[in-house]
C-alpha cells in the first residue's frame, strides 16, 4: 500500500493513536491539562505526526482524523474523570480548514453527548498562521464553539503575524507561546522581548498563557520570572500513551 492509502485504512483499522503531554502549573506542580498528540501504529512502528499530518492535510482525510481525535480526547478525558478525579481539559489540534466546515460545531457537540462529557472537557488548538490565513471561514466557527463551551487556543503563537486590534475581538481563551522563542530564551535579548509581549497582551486580553516546548529549568524559571506560569515540555514529561499519563499522575501529583 502506498502511504495514501495506507493512511485512508489507518481510520477505520484503529491504528491511529493519540499521546498525551501534561500542561503544568509550575507554582503548583500540578497538571492543569493535557495535549493530545497523534501517532500512526503501522505494522507494529510508530509513524511520527511529521510524517503523515502533512500527507493527510493534502488529501483532506485531516478532517475525519480530526473528528476521530476529538472523540477520543473526549472519552479519555472521562475515563481520567473516573479514575483519578481529572477536572480539567484535553487540547486537540485541529487544521483551519476544519473550522470552514459548516456542520463543525454540531459534530463537536454530538461527539461530546456521545462520549458523555462537556464540552468544557476539551479544548481545541489552532495554530495562529492558519488562524490569521483564513479569518472569514474560522471566526463563525470560533464563536459558536465557544457558545457551546469549548475553550479554544492559539497555538504557535508569535510567528503568525496577528493582527492585534482584530485578537481582541476573538472568543479565545488562551495564546500558547511557539517553541521557538522559548528555544532561545537566555540565548537571545530578542526572545525574551517576545515572550515579554506575548504575556503582556495575554494579561490584557485577560487570556491564560502556556509556553510550550520548555526543555531546560534555566527556561523555565525565565518564563517564570516574566509572568507565565503554565509550562508544557520535555522538562517535565514527554508526550507518552493514556496509561502512561496515568501512572505519571499517581507517581509525581
Ligand atoms: O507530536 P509531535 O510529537 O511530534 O507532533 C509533530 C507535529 O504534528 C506538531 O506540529 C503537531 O502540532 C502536529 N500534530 C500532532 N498531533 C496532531 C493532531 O492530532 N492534529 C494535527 N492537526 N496536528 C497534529
Ligand atoms: O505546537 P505543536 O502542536 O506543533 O506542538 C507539539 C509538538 O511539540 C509535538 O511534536 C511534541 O512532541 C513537541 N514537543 C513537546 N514538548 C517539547 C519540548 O520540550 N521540546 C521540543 N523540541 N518539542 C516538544
Ligand atoms: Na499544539
Ligand atoms: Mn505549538
Amino acid at each position: 500500500l502506498d502511504l495514501d492509502t495506507a493512511l485512508h485504512k489507518a481510520l477505520e483499522r484503529q491504528e491511529l493513536v493519540l499521546y498525551y503531554q501534561p500542561k503544568i502549573d509550575v507554582r503548583t506542580s500540578r497538571m492543569v491539562g493535557a495535549e493530545a498528540l497523534m501517532r500512526w501504529r503501522r505494522n507494529g512502528q510508530l509513524v511520527p505526526p511529521g510524517d503523515f499530518i502533512p500527507l493527510a492535510e493534502a488529501t483532506g482525510l485531516i478532517n475525519n482524523m480530526s473528528l476521530w481525535a476529538i472523540g477520543e480526547a473526549a472519552r479519555q478525558a472521562r475515563a481520567w474523570q473516573n479514575e483519578f478525579g481529572f477536572d480539567s481539559s484535553i487540547a486537540v489540534n485541529l487544521p483551519s480548514r476544519l473550522f470552514e466546515q459548516p456542520d463543525l460545531v454540531e459534530r463537536v457537540e454530538s461527539i461530546l453527548a456521545r462520549e458523555g462529557v462537556t464540552p468544557r472537557a476539551i479544548e481545541l488548538e489552532i495554530t495562529e498562521t492558519g488562524l490569521m490565513k483564513d479569518l472569514q471561514g474560522v471566526v463563525p466557527s470560533l464563536h459558536r464553539l465557544n457558545q457551546l463551551g469549548t475553550q479554544i487556543s492559539i497555538d504557535d503563537f508569535g510567528t503568525g503575524y496577528s493582527s492585534l486590534a482584530y485578537l481582541t475581538t476573538l472568543p479565545i481563551s488562551e495564546l500558547k507561546i511557539d517553541r521557538s522563542f522559548v528555544h532561545d530564551l537566555g540565548d537571545t535579548p530578542q526572545s525574551s522581548a517576545v515572550v515579554s509581549a506575548i504575556i503582556a497582551l495575554a494579561r490584557a486580553l485577560g487570556l491564560r498563557v502556556i509556553a510550550e516546548g520548555v526543555e531546560q529549568e534555566s527556561q523555565m524559571k525565565v518564563l517564570y520570572d516574566l509572568g507565565c506560569h503554565i509550562c508544557q515540555g520535555f522538562l517535565f514529561a514527554r508526550p507518552m500513551p493514556a496509561h502512561e499519563l496515568s501512572q505519571w499522575v499517581r507517581d509525581s501529583q
